[in-house]
């Protein structure tokens, strides 16, 4: 480096330029400083205007490298080791890794070098992108085809994708991706060539990151077998039950860290999550716990909810059909549900205001009509008569009573006036709920995730009448619902309020968006016995019959 400032400095100084002491025959090995060498190179410039070393060296350094040496404190040689050590080539890559506490740890850096860092990043006045987050069905639509594609890789023994997709948040902001692998694995070079790709932003030996042509930001870590189980728990978080974890492993004098658990630098533990958590004295928290709100305590007081699962769903109690604004009739939906192995569906389609209004109510009485038939036809299926009932701005239902007590159960919800203020939105439902025949108040806060908000709801309130009047509320497995969210589900089950997952489907293959209701009742520490839809039909009938008003037969 020296040798070629010097020399740099001495040509800048000659008399006369390079070209005509070449045309004149002389050597510039003579010149102070200038070895056989450089003298070829400086040759080779003055005649074709570049250095083939230059070119080739340029070809092989990401681009981004030459903006990180210039960066205060930095030069040539750490910015080689962020590349070589985080794959780092950009500086939106460094401020990332520096915000995370990832640079200090590096050989001949420290604390106070990224803290000098952020502040150079600062102001350079470049910052992260702005948070952006896509819902969880979207990114599993993402994820699919790039774990495919990397599957395929060489040397691969385990690929899962972890962060909050794992934890099955409703939204996620990017895609964390952990391999194991053997020595020699190509799945870095796999994951840079998906047809997907469209910047990399990083690349290095044991980690990459990539921006995808939707803008998904994916990150791969690739760890040793060993390490599988430590880097899967650390990259799926959260951040907060990490911390949590990590406190553990040092009060009992270990360390744990995405490599694995160590005493005194000796590997432990790490090949499994299972083995991580039994290194901390904890049973194994599912992902959808990690949250930091109380599993860790849960788990040590042997607490932990046996949370439901998609297998435990016995029936849907809300789709749609051709009858209202369904795209599948009511023979394809009944074969469906029973094609999933489903014992019971509740056809719900809508009972609008101005149906009510002007009598047009024919439709359900045909609806019910058809459902005897299709009953007595179909074997391993029953449908229940039922209906998605708007509640009307004054709380009042839009059917009769006289058709309600016809319906097996009724679903009830808010699809008008849903910017009404706090107080009145909350007296409303809880007018509804006097009703002895709702069954099912659905979609409780009509939320629609990034494009609507929750409507103003006292939910406590709304759930302490749901309980004292035996109703039932619902988590709509709608991707862009999950209405309840996970932290009213959790209050609905500590106040004591049975929860009814239901899809909502609007053509049979909807139906299949339960996993997605799951998940998010899983994230609220929802158990089996916390569904009504896990029950058989008829605990399930007897379950959901309301105590009747006075002077009327219960049915
Ligand atoms: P997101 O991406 O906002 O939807 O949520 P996450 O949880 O996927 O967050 P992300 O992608 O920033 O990081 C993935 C996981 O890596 C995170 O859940 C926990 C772990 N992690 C990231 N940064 C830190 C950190 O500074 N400390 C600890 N202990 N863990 C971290
Ligand atoms: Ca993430
Ligand atoms: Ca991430």
């Amino acid at each position: 480096m020296r040798a070629y400032r010097n020399a740099a400095r001495v040509v800048a100084d000659l008399p006369e330029s390079v070209e005509s002491m070449l045309a004149s025959g002389r050597d510039l090995a003579e010149l102070p400083g200038i070895g056989r060498d450089l003298a070829g190179k400086i040759a080779e410039i003055a005649r074709t205007g570049r250095l083939g070393l230059l070119d080739e060296v340029a070809a092989r350094t990401p681009p981004g490298l030459t903006e990180l040496a210039a960066l205060p404190g930095l030069g040539p040689k750490r910015a080689r080791a962020l590349h070589d050590e985080l794959g780092i080539t950009t500086l939106e890559g460094l401020a990332e890794a520096a915000r995370a506490g990832a640079v200090r740890g590096l050989r001949g850096f420290g604390r106070l070098t990224e803290e000098r860092i952020l502040e150079a990043l600062g102001a350079l006045g470049r910052r992260a992108p702005a948070e952006q987050r896509i819902p969880l069905a979207a990114a599993e639509r993402a994820a699919a085809p790039l774990v495919e594609h990397l599957r395929a890789a060489r040397g691969l023994t385990a690929l899962a994708v972890a962060g909050s997709f794992r934890r099955r948040r409703e939204t996620v902001r990017d895609l964390d991706l952990v391999a194991a692998c053997r020595e020699g694995s190509d799945v870095i070079d796999r994951l840079v060539a998906f047809p997907g790709v469209e910047e990399v932003l990083a690349r290095g030996t044991t980690r990459s990151t990539v921006r995808l042509a939707s803008g998904l930001q994916v990150d791969l870590r690739v760890v040793p077998e060993e390490s599988l189980g430590a880097a899967l728990h650390y990259f799926t978080g959260s951040k907060a039950h990490n911390i949590a974890t990590r406190r553990l492993a040092i009060e009992r004098g270990l360390k744990l860290n995405e490599y694995g658990v160590f005493r005194d630098g000796r590997y432990v533990a790490g090949r499994t999550e299972e083995e991580v958590y039994r290194a901390v004295g904890l049973p194994y928290i599912p992902p959808e716990l990690r949250e930091s709100r109380g599993e860790i305590e849960a788990a040590q007081a042997g607490d932990l909810p046996l949370l439901v699962e998609e297998g435990d769903i016995v029936g849907d109690l809300h789709a749609h059909t051709t009858a209202s604004d369904g795209a599948s009739s009511l023979r394809e939906m009944a074969e469906a549900a029973r094609a999933r192995g489903y014992e019971y569906l509740a056809v719900t389609d809508h009972a609008r205001r101005r149906d009510a209004a002007q009598g047009r109510t024919g439709w359900l009485a045909r609806q019910m009509e058809e459902i005897d038939r299709l009953n007595a036809e179909l074997d391993g299926i029953v449908l229940l008569k039922s209906a998605e009932v708007d509640i009307l701005a004054d709380g009042s239902l839009a059917l009769p009573d006289a058709l309600l007590e016809r319906l097996d159960l009724a679903v009830c919800a808010i699809h008008s006036s849903l910017a009404l203020p706090r107080e009145r939105q909350t007296a409303r439902v809880l007018r509804a709920m006097e009703s002895p025949y709702l069954s099912i108040l659905a979609h409780p806060t009509g939320r629609k995730i990034g494009r609507r908000k929750p409507s103003e709801l006292d939910m406590e309130r709304v759930l302490e009448a749901a309980r004292e009047r035996g109703c039932v509320v619902e988590l709509n497995a709608q991707p862009a619902r999950l209405d309840l969210d996970d932290v009213h589900c959790r209050m609905a089950k500590e106040m004591g309020v049975r929860v009814a997952i239901s899809t909502d489907a609007h053509r049979a293959a909807e139906l299949g968006l339960m996993r997605f209701g799951v998940d998010q009742a899983r994230r609220g520490w929802l158990e089996r016995d916390d569904v009504v839809n896990t029950l058989p039909l008829e605990e399930l009938m007897a379950l959901l019959r309301r105590p009747a008003p006075s002077g009327r037969p219960a049915r």
